[in-house]
């Protein structure tokens, strides 16, 4: 794995340029920065209707210096693969083509067009920031919001679990991987793993809003560490159908060693009317994510 210290050595170019416009705290930029940075110039981004579309600015003084093109919500691995046909067809196979989308625009509106690339094995990565809410139109339910999070759809807490779209992915016997901001080394290796492989592949990144979660900004890093330490986001990759923990998920098969699920929701504003019977219907669904998983092992 490459240690910190590499990253701070070799990884001095920031492509996702500083003075965009995201919220403090905001765990989409530090996703979107280090995903580049393994990437490197020669790539293509595509962002369907998303928080990113508005960060990024208005040209000339656009955050990222490499070709970005905003797309239509549905369209994110469409428009992809159409990209990486002509890089192709002109002769630069050596260029990344990524699909950088939210999780509504991923979980729920991107879904089919992400799975017919997946199913023709098009050569890009498609990578969902999920801060688990349609956080640029002011935080309505996706279908990746967890189990008791309050939003403006959902204001008496959501009656249903998140989808579990990492396996879904899976299922198309594709490159998978899950990455959480708290983990910047984990989420590094993933996407370069991810651009030296053939075919479709999909990251999935927790990637905490504080406006839209309803906590400190300060407190961005260590609120996408909890969700690694009780389990309720599982750090793992999974290639040739074959699932292997990383990070600090890999400590936290043994169910004593995970913090319980409480301790990240009391962090949590979207959380702070959520019940005792809620907490334990929570607690029961993690656990049994984690049973579900020993299937891929
Ligand atoms: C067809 C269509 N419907 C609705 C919108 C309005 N819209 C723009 S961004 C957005 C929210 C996207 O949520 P998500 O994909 O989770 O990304 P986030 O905003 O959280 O970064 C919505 C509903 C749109 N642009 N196009
Ligand atoms: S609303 Fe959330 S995801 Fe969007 S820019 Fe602000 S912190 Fe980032
Ligand atoms: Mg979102």
């Amino acid at each position: 794995m490459t240690s910190i210290k590499q990253l701070r050595e070799e990884c001095t170019d920031e492509l996702f340029c500083a003075g965009n416009s995201t919220c403090a705290g905001c765990g989409l930029e530090l996703a979107i920065r280090w995903a580049m940075k393994a990437l490197g110039p020669r790539t293509a981004m595509v962002a369907p209707a998303s928080c990113l579309n508005v960060i990024v600015g208005l040209w000339p003084k656009t955050a990222p210096s490499y070709p970005f093109i905003n797309m239509a919500f549905a369209a994110g691995a469409a428009a992809a693969t159409g990209i990486r046909a002509a890089y192709d067809i002109k002769g630069k196979e050596d260029m990344n083509v990524v699909v950088f989308a939210g999780d509504g625009g991923t979980t729920d509106i991107g879904i089919q067009a992400l799975s017919g690339a997946a199913e023709r094995g098009s050569n890009i990565i498609y990578a969902c920031y999920d801060n688990e809410a349609y956080m640029n139109t002011g935080r309505q339910r996706s279908s990746s919001t967890p189990y008791g999070a309050s939003t403006t759809t959902t204001p008496t807490g959501k009656r249903q679990h998140k989808k579990n779209v990492p396996l879904i992915m899976a299922s198309h016997g594709i490159y998978v991987a899950t990455c959480s901001i708290s983990d910047i080394p984990d989420l590094y290796d993933k996407f370069k793993k991810a651009a030296s492989l053939p075919g479709c592949k999909y990251i999935q990144i927790m990637a905490p809003c504080p406006p839209g979660w309803r906590y400190d900004p300060s407190d961005t890093v260590r609120i996408a560490d909890l969700v690694v330490k009780t389990g309720m986001w599982i750090l793992y990759e999974i290639e040739n159908g074959k699932l292997r923990l990383t990070g600090k998920s890999a400590r936290l098969l043994d169910k004593d060693q995970r913090l319980p699920v409480v301790e990240y929701l009391s962090e949590q504003g979207r959380f702070s009317k959520i019940s005792e019977q809620d907490i334990q219907e929570l607690q029961t669904w993690v656990d049994k994510n984690w049973e579900d998983l020993k299937r891929w092992m």
